[in-house]
């Protein structure tokens, strides 16, 4: 019914409404009218999510006339636009984030107060939506953000999950998943569009038929099995700009039609059910960080995301433009984050040949000049390869063209290169075998114009390594975008305090122009500044504290050093090495080894990916080691560990503001860029980190001397490859051995004999990738600088200061603006006041 069409719709130019209040009481009545008229409350209701509701309402009126406004202007001026292709978008709650980019926080939380409701509180109430697993996901949602502050016309396009990342719960120390269906309430921040609905096709076979009027042979895909993606529109808000931007999120749903075979056949309630089956494509994320999976849902999911959001584009091309393509490349451009919609470059080729009949070479051309690929890692476990059986199988003509792509780009290789076959097979796009398999990053690097890593040294690895034989072909395809996030939400937002005195000390340019921040960098020789500095920490790690002992049941007191590491729990991050450093304090305060000691209280937080066996023990680990570690009265006032459950986007705006110490431990060369150690950082953390991904930069900006460096380099770990002797460094380093001993005498598993013996083998294997026990001498040196720097508190306030004052570089902004200048070539554009 809501694609029955009108013969005119509405003219809303027409309908002259009333502006909407900005001023406290104007808001605190639209807030009654919804509450009570909308939602239908009264004062018996003690829930707090319908207040929630009413404010999400008032605030969702103020963002649609922006939107449109934006809409229209895009459409006006006819101007290039970029699409963001990504199967996550991390975002984080909205509704805070709305409030403080329309600036409305202070007439708001006024108006509230009137009716003895705290805007804060209400705020909380929203579900965190976990539509991504980790920085992948999260970058998306900083790029929007910086998208719509930028004025830039970009669109990103998603999946509408209906159950994003599990929850996590921590059992005997061991994680549980739970679903998390964090629709179950309805979801206030999206529209549903069922008017631009996708028809998505799966399976069946192609035939080829000649166009009698031209001559031309025509493909087309016929039996297939058709499912519809419906698009749910999220708006994004520009910081305090009047642009609010797009992210569609498609939802899968049946089409109405029967399988007619089957309807014949008497099976109408098998028909029915099957039609089912078609809705479970957007049922689920896929619950691995960096890792592939190979499930043919998975498959299903990204071309789901590719057709649909491509039919979408062209048809908006058509609306605006008619049936010629030769601007559309000078108009469009799509950036792949990672391989997952990398399926994209045949997808366009499909549509731009069967349905709008261009010729190949047409095609090719437009493909390859609106096309631009991100690679988010190195870790060959993530490079997604799909058995050539299962394109078959579920897409035919996509198979078809892939292999057509891939003869012409061979080729080109043959022609450059002759008679080097070796270097064929290595860059075909399939990889031969017993099981063939289609390798999605070379489709994603043949189809692009641009290439580029997410930090300097990842860059420079991606083409001196993984994508070397690419890059001695096209080189100029080749860049780097160093990762940023955004000051909005990483700052502004989530550290009050700090933005108070910021504000006060260099003005308020820098919630949009972070490089600002180095005014701050002589205010860390100015005492009193730094006291106000210190009291604004100390309240943060209060929060922060409070939070801890909810979650946890561990007290961390204020005077501590707050070392902290939260992100996805994974072996090249090295969560290890950090619980190993925890048992050598623990082992250092039961010898009495505790002269100039500095308090520290360690929280330690992420997901492991359900079928992750090793990052599931990592977890178990860690929570043993907390239990036996602050039970044991020794420790009082000495050293508290903590493992905080159920890390995701909303915890870390706690996190962040309270840490001191920020924990970015991964082997070199394993991190691609890493964007948790850059909240941190702006946050006025210090890091303790190895040379690899973005902490390479976040050095060369705050200086060596306010960055607690350890570790073999990445050429360090690759040399050390194939001699590295872990027996070797434990029998001979005293603190190693005695750590060593503690875990191997089952002193943190006493009712589980063996338990963490697959721990124990990896630390002492001598092809251990992660390398633990290489860098672990050189780790527990640098922390004990970082703990005697702590001791010494106006050095420490200086380091944090400065750090926050040379983060500029790391915000989102200035990653989106060479995206921009360098790869989108946008113009910026401003709607309409409304
Ligand atoms: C992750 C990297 C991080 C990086 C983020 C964002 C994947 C595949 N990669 O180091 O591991 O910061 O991407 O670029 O999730």
């Amino acid at each position: 019914s809501s694609t029955i069409l009108l013969k005119n719709c509405p003219n809303d130019a027409t309908f002259d409404l009333p502006p909407l209040a900005r001023d406290p009481e104007g808001l605190a009545h639209d807030f009654k009218r919804y509450y009570v008229n909308t939602f239908g409350r009264d004062r018996d209701c003690l829930s707090a999510y319908y207040p929630y509701r009413a404010l999400a309402t008032i605030l969702r009126d103020r963002l649609m006339e922006r939107w449109k406004s934006t809409r229209q202007t895009y459409d006006e001026t006819g101007c290039k636009r970029a699409y963001y292709l990504s199967l996550e978008f991390l975002m984080g709650r909205a509704l805070s984030n709305a409030t403080f980019n329309l600036e409305l926080d202070a007439p708001i939380a006024e108006g509230l107060r009137t009716l003895g409701l705290e805007l804060e509180e209400l705020a909380a109430i929203e579900p965190d939506p976990g539509l991504g697993n980790g920085g992948l996901g999260r970058l998306a949602a900083c790029f929007l953000d910086s998208c719509a502050t930028l004025q830039l016309p970009v669109r990103g396009y998603g999946l509408r999950y209906e159950y994003g990342m599990f929850r996590q719960l921590i059992e005997n120390g061991a994680q549980i998943e739970e679903p998390d269906h964090w629709l179950r309430d309805g979801n206030p921040w999206e529209i549903e569009r069922p008017e631009f609905t996708q028809r998505i096709q799966f399976g069946g076979r192609t035939e080829t038929h000649r166009d009698p009027n031209t001559g031309r042979m025509i493909v087309s895909w016929v039996d297939s099995h058709d499912v519809l993606a419906v698009p749910y529109d999220v708006p994004v808000p520009g910081y305090r700009n009047d642009t609010v931007n797009t992210l569609r999120l498609w939802k899968a749903a049946a089409t109405d039609e029967f399988d007619l075979d089957e309807f014949n056949a008497g099976s109408y309630t098998e028909s029915v059910a099957q039609k089912n089956a078609a809705e479970h494509i957007t049922m689920v994320l896929y619950p691995n960080d960096a890792s592939e999976n190979g499930k043919e849902l998975r498959l299903r999911q990204q071309y789901f995301l590719a057709s649909a959001s491509i039919k979408d584009v062209l048809r908006d091309w058509v609306r605006l433009y008619g049936k010629d393509f030769s601007r559309f490349a000078e108009l469009n451009c799509f950036q792949l984050n990672d391989t997952h919609p990398a399926v994209s470059v045949a997808e366009l080729m499909r549509q731009l040949m069967d349905v709008h009949h261009l010729e190949w070479t047409e095609a090719w051309d437009i493909t390859r000049r609106t096309m631009a690929y991100t690679n988010h890692t190195l870790l060959p476990e993530a490079l997604e390869r799909w058995p050539v059986r299962l394109f078959r199988q579920l897409l035919p003509r996509i198979l078809e063209i892939i292999f057509e792509i891939n003869a012409r780009f061979l080729a080109e290789v043959a022609l450059r290169w002759p008679g080097d076959i070796d270097r064929q097979r290595r860059m075909s796009l399939i990889e031969e075998g017993y099981d063939p398999q289609v390798r999605m990053a070379y489709l994603a690097i043949v189809g692009s114009f641009s290439i580029n890593g997410v930090a300097a040294l990842h860059s420079q690895l991606l083409v001196e390594g993984l994508f070397r034989d690419f890059y001695e072909l096209w080189p100029e395809k080749f860049n780097n975008k160093t990762n940023g996030v955004t000051p909005r939400r990483w700052l502004a937002m989530c550290n009050p305090g700090l933005t108070e005195l910021l504000n006060e000390t260099i003005g308020v340019e820098w919630v949009h122009d972070l490089e600002q921040l180095v005014k701050l960098a002589p205010y860390a020789e100015d005492s009193a500044f730094r006291e106000r500095w210190h009291i604004i920490k100390q309240n943060n790690k209060a929060r922060l504290a409070e939070q801890i002992r909810e979650l946890c049941s561990v007290d961390f007191p204020l005077d501590a050093i707050f070392d902290v590491q939260v992100k996805r729990i994974h072996e090249y991050k090295r969560q290890l090495l950090n619980v190993l450093h925890i048992i050598h304090l623990y082992n250092r305060i039961k010898r009495g080894d505790t002269a100039h000691w500095t308090p520290r209280c360690v929280l330690i937080g992420g997901k492991a990916a359900p079928g992750y066996f090793m990052a599931k023990l990592i977890i178990k680990l860690i929570n043993q080691v907390a239990r036996v570690v602050n039970a044991d009265p020794a420790t009082a006032g000495l050293l508290r560990v903590a493992f905080v459950p159920d890390y995701r986007v909303s915890l870390m705006e706690v996190i962040a503001p309270g840490t001191d110490l920020s924990e970015q431990i991964s082997t070199a060369g394993k991190e691609a860029s890493g964007t948790g150690n850059m909240k941190f950082m702006m946050n006025g953390a210090v890091t303790i980190g190895t040379l690899d991904g973005a902490n390479i930069e976040i050095r060369d900006q705050v200086g060596e001397d306010h960055f607690f460096l350890f570790g073999l380099t990445a050429s360090g770990v690759e040399s050390l490859r194939g001699h590295y002797d872990p027996n070797g460094l434990i029998a001979s380093d005293p603190a190693l051995r005695d750590v060593m001993n503690l875990l191997e005498s089952g002193h943190f598993n006493q009712f589980e004999a063996g338990v963490f013996d697959p721990i124990i083998l990896s630390i002492r294997n001598p092809h251990d990738p992660w390398m633990t026990a290489a860098d672990f001498r050189s780790y527990i040196e640098a922390q004990d600088r970082a703990a005697a720097a702590y001791r010494d508190r106006e050095h420490w306030l200086r380091m944090s200061i400065l750090n926050t004052a040379y983060s500029g570089r790391f915000s989102s902004d200035r990653t989106i603006s060479e995206y921009n200048r360098e790869i989108w070539h946008l113009e910026t554009v401003a709607p309409k006041t409304v």
